[in-house]
């Protein structure tokens, strides 16, 4: 039975990733850091089939006794902060964490057994301000957030870890991938969950930040195959998994109230653009959710992965968005039962 250690687990990549090796056969630990509230609302359903161990990315000493107990075939790094606009409030922390983290993992690997297989969690957000359209492994570098240019360490130094002591280290170059565990910060889930609100009479607008803003977004379950993939090829490498189609936030928000079947119309421009159903603002500007600088159009193109890995996108545009609204209809819907029951009672 393959061995392999999740850091991250607790994170959307993580519960899909445990999932899928838990279906492939491997023994599966998963790494989590100490919090005051329950680690288990994403993992719940697999907390059974998973080992969970304490330890912080950024605290080398406890990656080292994590290794030494388990000595894992592969290990997954999906932990770091993600979220973009917090990048620009804890830079330090940020680099830290998604850029510094790595290099411990990448040394206590060197230190304790440098057969054990290494992903790292690359991302789209390095190509920034993109300098060819589609981006793909060849795409110069120009990321435009602290954790974009942390990635970019991220991905260096797991390039140069395999080049300087044989390592199967690889970097998955992801573009966005969402799903129903996405989240609620992130554009998508946050889009999902108000329309669902709309619908059920819990929120009159969606307020919102850049409509412009383009993105290549897939689905996490079908990407974490990907990851899975790259470690088991005979040499490591590099890899884009993206969608290859792009859409925008306003395009996004349209299909998540299609869903509901509304159609919604835009007035107005800038700041004061509004989108309305009838006669009413169900979408607004508030640009305390624009960014200092954007990241304007992703769009990959992952042939090398489709040929050298075998792998492709199975779900559309279209089926992510309806599955995200229903899956939150149905979470949020539920919670009022439960909520109402427990009012009576
Ligand atoms: P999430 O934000 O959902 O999960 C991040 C995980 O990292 C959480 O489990 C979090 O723990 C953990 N973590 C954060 N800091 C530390 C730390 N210091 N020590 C240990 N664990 C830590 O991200 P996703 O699952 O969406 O993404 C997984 C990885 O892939 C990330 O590295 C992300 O940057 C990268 N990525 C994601 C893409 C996407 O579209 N989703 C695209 C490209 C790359 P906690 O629950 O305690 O916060
Ligand atoms: P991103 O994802 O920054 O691409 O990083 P996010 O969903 O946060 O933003 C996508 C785009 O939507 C625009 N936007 C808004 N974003 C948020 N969060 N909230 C809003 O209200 C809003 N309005 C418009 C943003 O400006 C942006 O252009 C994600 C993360 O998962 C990273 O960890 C990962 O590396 C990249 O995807 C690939």
């Amino acid at each position: 039975m393959k061995k392999a250690l999740i850091t991250g687990i607790t994170g959307q990549d993580g519960f899909y990733l445990a999932k899928f090796l838990v279906g492939k056969g491997y023994e599966v630990y998963g790494m989590y850091r100490r919090s005051s509230l329950d680690i288990g609302e994403r993992i719940d359903e697999i907390i059974n089939e998973i080992h969970l161990l304490d330890g912080d990315i950024t605290d080398f000493a406890s990656i080292i006794r994590i290794l030494q107990e388990v000595n894992p075939d592969e290990v997954y790094n999906l932990a770091a902060q993600s979220f973009v606009p917090a990048s620009w409030t804890e830079p330090l922390a940020t680099a830290e964490m998604t850029g510094v983290g790595v290099l411990n993992i990448l040394e206590a690997i060197r230190l304790t057994n440098k057969k054990i297989k290494f992903y790292q969690a690359s991302s789209s957000e390095m190509f920034g301000k993109v300098q060819e359209i589609p981006q793909k492994e060849t795409t110069p570098f120009y990321p435009r957030s602290p954790y974009g240019v942390a990635k970019v360490y991220a991905y260096w130094i797991t390039k140069n870890y395999r080049e300087s002591y044989g390592i199967h280290a690889s970097n998955g170059i992801l573009f966005n991938h969402e799903s129903p565990k996405r989240g609620k910060q992130f554009v998508t889930r946050k889009i999902t969950h108000c329309v669902a609100k709309v619908k059920l009479g819990l929120l009159d607008c969606l307020e919102i930040g850049n409509l412009d803003a383009k993105r290549d977004w897939g689905y996490a379950e079908d990407y974490v195959e990907a990851m899975w993939l790259m470690l088991q090829q005979d040499q490591p490498d590099d890899f884009v998994i993206s969608t290859g189609e792009t859409h925008s936030v306003r395009e996004f928000i349209e299909e998540a109230f299609r869903v509901i079947g509304m159609n919604i119309i835009w007035f107005g421009e800038g700041l004061n653009e509004v989108g309305k159903f009838g006669e009413k603002v169900v979408v607004k500007i508030n640009p305390k959710f624009c960014r200092l600088v954007e990241v304007d159009l992703l769009l990959g193109d992952s042939s090398k992965a489709k040929k050298e890995l075998g792998w492709t996108p199975k779900t559309k545009f279209k089926e992510l968005v309806a599955m995200m609204v229903n899956s939150d209809l149905k979470l949020i819907s539920e919670g009022i039962k439960t909520n109402y029951a427990e009012m009576k009672r």
